[in-house]
């Protein structure tokens, strides 16, 4: 009996979807029973494609900050020959950075072993509002598979998706992104609960876009928003699903690596 309880413990996933920082509950208020083991920052256009994509040409480190002065600040203290600073605001590239937020940008002779100081208007937000969670890991649709396998190989039993959205509001591609991870998740374990109604909502969203996600960024604000920019090739690029295997998870508080 204690036996098979303790198997169904480990099979246990119970899932949460936030679609912006602003509405993560405040992880100092919460019981340390019910606070989660796994948090998931998702930003499809494009802070955490561009992020899965610096780890898979060669990049040695993510360090992400909201403000800017703050990262001119520790980047400054790294070997200039090993830092790239990476600045976005409104899509547009920060005046006087190295890059943008464009992950078409993040190739192997440009990032390969360097360590990207990156703030972006709502991504790195994200990224910093779940610092504190044990497990904190970053997906986009490129790595929507490997983020899964990860999380379920480790058995992580409370699992956030933390939606970066538009400044504080609703981001279609990003609750699609959600809904990937969550069918996956779901239908690979035994004991699966969607704990709030965004989880269902995102699952059923991804459900209706799946065959056409390309479509869904085009249509989505934010992706009017970069077509606008004349970023379409990014789409193109943040539309294809599991094209990288990579995991970018935390590994000090504020950096990411590849793990
Ligand atoms: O908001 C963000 O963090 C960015 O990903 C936005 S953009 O796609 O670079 O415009």
């Amino acid at each position: 009996m204690i036996e098979q309880y303790f198997i169904l413990r480990l099979c246990r996933m119970q899932l949460s979807v936030f679609h912006a920082p602003e509405e993560v509950p405040d992880l100092t208020a919460i019981a340390p029973g019910e606070s989660p083991d796994c948090a998931i920052v998702v930003d499809v256009l494009r802070a955490t494609t561009t992020i899965a994509t610096a780890f898979n040409a060669g990049a040695e480190a993510v360090q992400a900050f909201e403000d800017l002065s703050v990262l001119d600040t520790a980047s400054a203290q790294w070997p200039s020959d090993r830092r790239l600073r990476s600045g976005e605001r409104g899509g547009q590239t920060v005046d006087g950075y190295d890059l943008g937020n464009s992950p078409l940008d993040y190739t192997p002779d440009v990032v390969g072993r360097k360590r990207i100081f990156m703030s972006t208007t709502n991504g790195t937000r994200a990224l910093t509002c779940v610092r504190a969670v044990p497990a904190l890991l970053t997906a986009a649709f490129i790595n929507t598979s490997a983020v899964v396998r990860h999380v379920l190989d480790r058995h992580y039993q409370r699992v956030w998706i933390v939606n970066s959205g538009w400044q504080g509001a609703y981001a279609l591609e990003d609750t699609a992104c959600a809904g990937a991870i969550a069918l996956g998740l779901q239908q690979a374990s035994s004991d699966f609960k969607a704990i709030n109604d965004e989880t269902i909502a995102a699952m059923t969203l991804y459900l209706g876009w799946k065959d056409n996600l390309l479509g869904l960024l085009r249509s989505a604000s934010h992706g009017q928003r970069l077509l606008r920019l004349g970023q379409d090739e990014d789409l193109v690029y943040c539309a294809q699903l599991d094209s990288i295997d990579v995991v970018p998870q935390q590994t000090e508080p504020g950096i990411l690596t590849a793990g």
